[in-house]
């Protein structure tokens, strides 16, 4: 299988670098430009996702694509336009026309970010996004699920919570993803026969989740890696934090918080 990586130069892309390559052979890398880490010989396709054209040269000849591009947190609209409303379709329609059979697209905890805490959710509640950034995951699920649906594209959407080798907070004490178990999940999109089209929750095995994970378990995820084992740091790390008290009550934290207005 030929994989393409996308947004390979931002922090997860930076650690599947050093991870995929142990286990898939043949990977080409893009980013919108070339990071500076990137190992000599590696492949590599500079892409802007928002042009179409550039985004059929990346996907030319490629199997199977784990799509990280794009912009990863709150932004001005035109910001997440671009990189991740036209950037997200034009990925998934050049995916189309060029006959790649699977994409794993990063999709985001902030889809359903404005879920309270106190409220267990799995993959079939409807979308609640607490951000421009959480409507365009939501939007790049439905166009996931559109080429699934209409053109056989196996397509695997992993909400990611929050990606670290720690969790840093209270909050990701129940959003924490390891990277491994990343990449357990990564392997179960690409490799496992019965993906159509799937949600998963892209998180470690947390005591504290706020989410059933039990599709991912169907395919397989048995993750490795447990939030509480890090909870007397993940609490001393929360008590230096500003009180947040919009933010605390929802799932999507200072993303659900910012720009909260609807007590006025
Ligand atoms: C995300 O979707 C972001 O990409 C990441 O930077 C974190 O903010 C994460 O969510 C989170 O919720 O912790």
């Amino acid at each position: 299988m030929k994989l393409l990586v996308t947004g390979a130069a931002g922090g997860i892309g930076t650690r599947l670098r050093q991870m995929l390559p142990s286990i898939y052979k043949d990977i080409r890398w893009s980013d919108i430009r070339k990071p500076d880490d990137l190992v000599a010989g590696a492949e590599f396709v500079a892409a802007d996702l928002a042009d179409m054209a550039q985004v059929e040269k990346m996907v030319a000849g490629i199997d199977g694509i784990v799509h990280l591009g794009g912009f990863s947190i709150e932004g001005p609209w035109e910001t997440i336009l671009q990189a991740n409303i036209i950037g997200c379709y034009n990925l998934f329609e050049a995916a189309y026309r060029a006959n790649v059979k699977r994409v794993i697209f990063a999709t985001s905890n902030h889809a359903v970010g404005m879920y309270p805490r106190d409220q267990k959710i799995g993959v079939n509640v409807t979308v609640r996004p607490d951000s421009r950034y959480g409507i365009s995951k939501c939007f790049g699920e439905a166009v996931g699920a559109m080429y699934a649906d209409k053109h056989g594209l196996r397509v695997t959407c992993l909400r990611i919570g929050n990606f670290a080798d720690t969790p840093i907070d209270q909050r990701r004490l129940s959003i924490f993803l390891h990277p491994e178990d990343l990449v357990q999940l990564i392997r179960i999109g690409l490799e496992h026969p019965e993906i159509k089209y799937e949600i998963f929750y892209g998180a470690s095995d947390n005591a504290a989740a706020w989410w059933d994970n039990s599709n991912a378990h169907k395919f397989g995820y048995r993750p490795k890696h447990k939030a509480e084992n890090f909870r007397a740091e993940a609490m001393a790390a929360q008590a230096k934090l500003p009180p947040d008290p919009v933010g605390d009550y929802f799932q999507g934290g200072s993303f659900s918080s910012a720009e909260y207005d609807a007590d006025k």
